[in-house]
């Protein structure tokens, strides 16, 4: 299939809207009447935002909003209520987004590539003639759901991104994304003015630093007036930043603060930094970040991690929620599957990106969810503007996302950013609707799996709190053994998990690193008591002897095993509810699931047979009679050496 046509099909997949071909995707610019209904925009409204009204019966159907991007988003409202059956009766909608900008983070590189990419080369074809139908179609589908900005380029950005013909060509994106309401923000590197501005140093309290921010700020916006700012990653993983010369974090978001702020611009400034000399790296942003509260100019959001460390398949939240209350705040979502599988493994993420905005904080007392300091429900007064974040999984591959499922994980971001109070269950199924079938013979023991999906990938990777236990580098299979020689401490993922013939889990208790401490209470009590912590949390809280026993009677070895088996045993259970759904899909994408099915299960084996073999030479217990035996030997495993890059 050519990439034109797949592309059609894959903007019908995911907005499940009209179905006319062709150049018709253009149908919902504004005066295209595609949705049968009256549209009034009315600046006068009482909506925020970009919100709308839905009223009527399907004859006199109405739909206002206060902006064009609110109509438009009042049709796709529609259209989805539509093709999901919902649309019948008489409709009295009103909707409003939870967040003011809701963001995909491109890790896109100017060579194409995409770091943690894995649906191919950058949709944005840097240096080659502008993809505009494949532009567009990324800003139907985004508009589709809500997602109103784009950071077009990686984080750990190359100063080129700046260069004028580089913003010559962002220029020619934004041209393209405007009508859909979507805003182009760049990800810029803090030592620009010395890598491109030929500046002796970066210095952000130097007066020849910060007019150069601003001239370059005042060049962006001479070419892109709605341009949403910048987002940086300073002092982190060997990025430079404000530190370099003795500053704060602050001091480095604050100048660029101050070069977008007459423009409506925005600084997202990332708390994922750590050092390779603080001994829990789950405890740095908070370390780093919390004597900065209230130090920050009112355009700036810090842009946390869902969890302390990264993206892995379960962490906790990450305390700096509730930790810095004058300081606005954002969430960074991984919709990209860095840690669970790349684009190999079906894993629906709406219930990891719900669990961590349901969950509480308590910095405020109960109900202080991260939705609601982010959504700025808690504090109005601090919260001028309210941002979420989600690290796009896009590249060119015909379906945009590598596995046809991964498309979910897409558009959930994009719904839960509109409104993080959906459950898991009705976005499943309102994508099911509209990428495949309506048919409830698909779609109820589909919707079965993606809902389970993701505690699948934490029962066959990393059960019971165990987290990190990849390669450095390529993140995707299981060394629980990995020693990089000359390593620093911290990147070896066997400090994560602390296996040793004493037990496993990593001691953040008071006894042990105290980064409970950065929890408020009652939870800090919760995570240090072995009787009260969570027991999917456990092994991330505490090192426990391999005999402990957990709330099952057995003991924690017994349930490791059961964990990894449970995985395996519900990846094949996908495979036999597939190998059911062959009638109610077109054969193309049901062989492109089946096949991934395939790799998924081996891939679980393969984390099986690595992690309780390797762990089972420390406990020197034998695996429980219930659970299927490990089958490779662990110095075969040891022998695989993926060949993958740390970019890509
Ligand atoms: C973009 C992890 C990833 C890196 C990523 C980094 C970050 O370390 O492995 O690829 O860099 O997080 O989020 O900045």
């Amino acid at each position: 299939m050519n990439r034109l046509i797949t592309t059609i099909l894959s903007a019908l997949i995911i907005v499940g809207c009209s179905q006319r071909a062709g150049n018709d995707l253009l149908w919902i610019t504004e005066g295209d009447v595609h949705v049968d209904a009256e549209v009034t925009v009315d600046a006068s409204l009482d909506l925020k935002n970009d919100g709308f009204i839905i009223l009527g019966g399907p004859k006199d159907r109405v739909i206002k909003a206060r902006t064009e991007t609110g109509a438009l988003y009042g049709k796709y409202a529609l259209q989805r209520l539509e093709r999901t059956g919902k649309a019948s009766g008489c409709l009295d909608i009103r909707e409003e987004p939870a967040y003011e900008r809701r963001i995909l983070n491109h890790w896109d590189n100017l060579d194409n590539t995409v770091e943690r990419g894995y649906a191919g080369w950058s949709i944005w074809h840097w240096g080659e003639p502008v993809p505009a139908e494949l532009i567009r179609d990324y800003a139907r589908l985004n508009a589709s759901i809500g997602i109103n900005g784009s950071v077009l380029n990686n984080v750990n950005a190359s100063p080129g991104i700046l260069h004028p013909d580089t913003l010559a060509r962002v220029a020619q994106i934004a041209d393209i994304m405007r009508p859909y309401g979507i805003k182009v923000y760049l990800s810029v590197n803090f030592s620009s003015p010395a890598a491109l501005g030929g500046l002796e140093s970066s210095d952000p309290l130097l007066p020849e630093v910060q007019q150069w921010w601003k001239a370059k700020t005042d060049e962006i916006y001479g070419l892109i007036p709605d341009f949403g700012g910048f987002l940086v990653k300073a002092n982190s993983e060997g990025l430079p930043g404000p530190q370099d010369y003795g500053r704060t974090h602050a001091d480095g978001a604050n100048m660029l603060a101050e070069a977008l702020e007459s423009h409506g611009g925005i600084v997202m400034w990332r708390a994922f930094v750590y050092s390779p000399k603080s001994p829990d790296r789950a405890n740095q942003a908070c370390e780093e970040f919390m004597p900065l509260d209230g130090k920050f100019r009112d355009n700036v959001l810090i842009q946390i991690k869902n969890g302390p460390v990264d993206f892995q398949p379960r962490e906790p939240f990450s305390p700096l929620f509730g930790r810095m209350p004058q300081t606005r705040l954002m969430a960074e979502l991984q919709i990209t599957q860095e840690y669970l599988g790349f684009s190999n493994h079906l894993v629906y993420l709406h219930p990891l990106f719900k669990e961590c905005l349901d969950s509480d904080t308590w910095c405020n007392g109960e109900g202080s969810t991260i939705a609601a300091i982010t959504t700025g429900k808690l504090q109005p007064e601090v919260y001028s503007t309210t941002a979420i974040a989600g690290v796009a999984n896009i590249g060119r591959d015909a379906n945009w996302c590598g596995h046809e499922f991964a498309q979910s994980s897409w558009y959930a971001f994009g719904r839960l950013a509109w409104d993080p109070s959906l459950g898991s269950e009705d976005i499943a199924l309102e994508w099911l609707k509209q990428t495949f079938t309506d048919d409830r013979r698909f779609t109820e023991p589909v919707m079965e799996m993606m809902m389970t999906s993701r505690e699948a990938a934490v029962d066959y990777m990393m059960p019971l709190g165990l987290h990190h236990l990849f390669a450095w580098g390529h993140h995707y299979g299981p060394e629980p053994w990995c020693d990089v020689e000359g390593a620093r401490i911290d990147w070896m993922p066997r400090y994560y998990h602390k296996a040793g013939k004493d037990g496993i889990g990593f001691d953040r208790t008071t006894e042990g690193s105290g980064n409970v401490l950065q929890y408020h209470e009652p939870l800090t009590s919760m995570f240090n008591s072995l009787e009260t912590c969570p027991e999917n949390l456990i092994l991330w809280f505490h090192h426990v002897p391999w005999t402990h026993e957990m709330s099952s009677g057995r003991t924690i070895w017994e349930e490791i095993c059961l964990h990894y088996d449970r995985g395996i045993k519900t990846v094949r259970d996908y495979q036999k509810t597939w190998s059911e759904m062959k009638p109610y899909i077109d054969s193309e994408r049901w062989e492109a699931v089946n096949s991934k099915l395939a790799i998924q299960e081996s891939d679980a084996r393969w984390w099986r047979d690595a992690c309780v073999q390797y762990f089972g030479e420390f406990s020197g217990m034998e695996v429980p009679g219930d659970v299927e035996k490990p089958q490779r030997p662990l110095s075969e495993l040891k022998k695989i050496k993926l060949d993958m890059k740390h970019h890509n």
